[in-house]
Order: C-alpha cells, then structure tokens, then sequence
C-alpha cells in the first residue's frame, strides 16, 4: 500500500528490504521476490549512483520507499534534498542527528514528520562518533518531531536503553544477518521494523530468504 506523506508504513512484516544493488534487472528482481515478505523498500546511494533516481519513483509504484541518503548538512541544503527524495515519490527519509537540530527540523518539516534519524550506528567503528552522543541524538529525533530513529540490530540491548528516550516514536533497526544481529532479539528489544540487506539480497532464492524472515518475526512479536 503506498502512502502520502503523514500516514503510516503498512506494519505486517515489520521487515524493510535494503536495496543496496547495483543495477536496475536485480533492484526490480529482488523486490518483486520479496515484496509479500516486506512492507517498504529503503534505497541509498549505491542503487541511486548506479542506475539513476528515477529508480525511487519506479519502485514507490508498488512500495513505500524510504529514501536513505543519510543526510547531514545545513538547514537549506537539507531541506533540498529532501524536497527531491519526497518529489520522486519517497515515503520517508533517513537524516543525520549530529548536524544539530536547526539541521535536522528542516528535513522534518520538508518530510511533513516523515524522518527517521540515525543514532547509535550498527557497525564496529560506530563505537567512535556516533555511540557516546547515541542518546542526545535520540532525544533529538523526539524534540524535532522526526518520526523515528535508526538502531542497531548488533546491539539489541542499545535499541531497549534508546526507547526509554523516545517514547512511542518508531524504530527501524539494521544490522540482522550479514552484520551478525538477530531479527527476534532486535524485535524483542523493542524495534519496530528490521532493515535487511544482504540477507535477502545476496540469498540464493530470496522469495524464501525474505519469508524466512517475515516467519522468524512472526514467532518473535
Ligand atoms: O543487511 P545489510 O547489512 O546488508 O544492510 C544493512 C543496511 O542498513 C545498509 O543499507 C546500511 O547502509 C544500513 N544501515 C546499517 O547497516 N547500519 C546503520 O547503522 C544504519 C543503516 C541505515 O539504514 O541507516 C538508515
């Protein structure tokens, strides 16, 4: 079900395919095999860079797209890309917490609220920059009026510390599979949607990878 900015993302799957493929035949191939198993599709850089932006709008037909272009610079220029990502069609975006919070109410009032913000990221070095100020950039998700955050599925007990700060905002959470994070203990910990890339996309048959996700998190919830 697609939706207009200020609704909500379809909840069933609670599943969110990461898009990360480089050329238009696997983007459309991939979708089409998971897209019972999920309820929106994010979609970055490489795929962008790869094929063209048009590949928003293409795939925001049939999906809720969640633009991730992680962005992070001033208020006005913040604002403009997120005027293209909503223009072409996206759902929501992904911004950067740490450009302050000038920065980051000009992506949500450009997304009319539909921002999620990254806090405490996934990977190793994650444990650097962004894991010491992960709180305040949580709290400032929730000042801004975003819609949500980013946390990671690697450290499931960082996605229960973060809830505590945000309240009923939402949390999407990557990290499952090919990062090592578990779907039922990211879910368990209190995510709302699981973001999985390689796991889908890399699997042999990814219709059956996709729904032996969407099955884990069924027995999870
Ligand atoms: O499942 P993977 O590891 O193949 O892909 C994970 C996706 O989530 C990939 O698109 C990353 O860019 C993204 N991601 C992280 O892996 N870690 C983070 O902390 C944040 C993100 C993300 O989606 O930010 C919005």
């Amino acid at each position: 079900m697609h939706f207009s900015a200020g609704h909500r993302m379809q909840k069933k799957n609670r599943i969110i395919l990461a898009l990360d493929v480089t050329s238009r035949a696997d983007a459309l191939r991939v979708v089409e095999a998971a897209k019972d198993y999920v309820d929106a599709v994010k979609i970055g850089w490489p795929l962008i860079l790869a094929v063209g932006p048009d590949i928003i709008s293409e795939i925001a037909k049939n999906k809720d797209v969640i633009c991730d272009m992680k962005i992070a610079d001033i208020p006005n220029t913040n604002r403009l890309i997120v005027e293209q990502a909503m223009k072409r069609g996206a759902s929501a975006v992904i911004a950067h917490g740490f450009t302050g919070d000038d920065s980051v109410k000009a992506c949500v009032d450009a997304a009319k609220g539909q921002v999620f913000v990254l806090t405490e990221m996934s990977h190793p070095g994650a444990r650097q920059f962004t894991a010491p100020v992960a709180d305040k950039l949580a709290a400032l998700a929730k000042s801004a009026g975003a819609r949500g955050i980013v946390a990671p599925a690697t450290r499931p007990e960082r996605i229960a510390e973060l809830r505590k700060i945000i309240g009923n905002l939402e949390i999407i959470s990557p990290g499952v599979g090919a990062q090592g994070g578990k779907a039922s203990d990211a879910l368990k910990a209190g995510a709302d949607y699981i973001i999985v890339g390689r796991a889908i996309y890399e699997a042999p048959d990814p219709k059956a990878a996709a729904k032996a996700l969407a099955d884990e998190v069924k027995r999870s919830i």
